[in-house]
């Protein structure tokens, strides 16, 4: 499993193709989740290991893709640090008791995920016992989970976030760190169980200015990279919006940088001083355009992306849930086409190098 692909890709190692997988592979667009979920919760998927299972390995056998990633969801590890919180269908996490005052965040319990969350590390070690690629563990990041329990439910603008980040900067630092040592311990436990990588979701920080970002998020973020930096298991760091905070990104620790559209894989690699590895960035919206224009968009990505060792093609963000919802034929062709354009590419650069090399 070593020297998988993705794997390969992540630690700036030599491919045979570009690695390939997509953020939400699991979810309503296909048509045995959405089955699946006219019976069970969210929350009862990620409760039931079998479940779990079933819903986490589809998309590898559906789509080929080269990573599969843990059905769960952010909200998770937030129920044992007292947050009572629902996803509620059509909204997403709504939580029934904000964290807004010194009060609440002292209340949070810093819990230890191997007693709380038992059922999580059951789900990665059955996941793990027969899949044939690596398994992607996760977590949400500081930010985007106290965007939820500060706000009570999906922001656009993160208003009450930010006047508790602002006004009251000692709260915010106590809540930051605790979420940074609930997620650490929380990803150990993945890893301990078998994840061969993990991915930090910070979805929603590109609404911080580079300034707030340093002061107050990224203390947090370098401690959950080098609280699990001795597993060695690659770390990736995901946001959108992130072009202007990518430089501030490379200081955390992770070792691959997840970008959206808005931003170049050239530009982030210059962005980041090609420290790190770049997963992207496909914008998830043209999964509902002709194949023609797919096909055109992911052969830029691929061609920008083997400029350098490390990268992985994924979306810019997760699929999204539309009616008429994206077709399971047009993940599968897209993945196929990442696999047989990049090992071509390939290919033909390693011909052209030794050709060179002749005496
Ligand atoms: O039942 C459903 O289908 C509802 C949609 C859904 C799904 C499929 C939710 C509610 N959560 C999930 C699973 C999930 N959540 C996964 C596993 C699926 C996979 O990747 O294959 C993952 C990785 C997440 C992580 C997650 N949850 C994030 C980070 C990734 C991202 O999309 O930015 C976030 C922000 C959430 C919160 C959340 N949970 C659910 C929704 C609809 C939302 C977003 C709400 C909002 O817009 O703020």
């Amino acid at each position: 499993m070593a020297d998988h692909p993705f794997l390969l890709a992540c630690r700036k190692q030599p491919v045979p193709h570009v690695p390939v997988w997509y953020m939400r592979q699991a979810g309503r667009y296909q048509p045995e989740y959405r089955k699946l979920r006219e019976r069970h919760t969210l929350l009862e998927i990620c409760r039931n290991p079998e479940l779990c299972r079933e819903v986490t390995c589809l998309p590898v056998e559906q789509l080929g893709v080269d990573a599969a990633i843990l059905f769960s969801d952010i909200m998770v590890p937030l129920g044992p640090m007292g947050v009572d919180f629902d996803i509620v269908e059509s909204v997403g996490p709504v939580t029934h008791n904000p964290v807004r005052s010194a009060a609440d965040v002292a209340r949070l319990r810093v819990f230890h995920p191997e007693e709380e969350l038992p059922y999580v590390a059951e789900s990665v070690r059955l996941i793990t016992r027969d899949l044939h690629v690596p398994l992607i563990g996760f977590s949400g990041a500081p930010f985007t989970l106290a965007s939820y329990i500060i706000e009570g439910r999906p922001s656009r603008d993160y208003l009450r976030t930010k006047r508790l980040m602002w006004s009251e900067p000692d709260v915010w630092r106590s809540l930051m760190e605790k979420l940074a040592e609930v997620i650490v311990r929380y990803l150990r436990m993945q890893i301990a169980a078998g994840a061969a990588a993990v991915q930090v979701f910070d979805s929603w920080v590109g609404s911080l200015a580079p300034e707030d970002y340093r002061v107050h998020v990224l203390p947090a973020m370098r401690r959950i990279f080098s609280g699990i930096a001795d597993t060695e298991v690659p770390a990736i760091y995901f946001g959108v919006g992130t072009g202007e905070l990518l430089p501030l990104f490379a200081e955390t620790g992770a070792s691959v940088i997840g970008i959206d559209w808005r931003v170049s894989i050239a530009a982030a690699r210059r962005r980041t001083q090609g420290r790190v590895a770049i997963q992207g960035n496909l914008d998830p919206a043209l999964l509902l355009a002709p194949w023609p224009e797919i096909q055109r968009r992911a052969r830029q990505i691929i061609d920008e992306g083997l400029e350098a060792p490390g990268f992985i093609f994924n979306l810019g963000h997760g699929v999204v849930h539309h009616q008429p919802p994206v077709e399971v034929d047009t993940l599968r062709r897209l993945t196929d086409f990442v696999h047989e354009y990049s090992a071509d590419r390939i290919a033909e650069s390693t011909r052209v190098t030794a050709r060179r090399d002749e005496p």
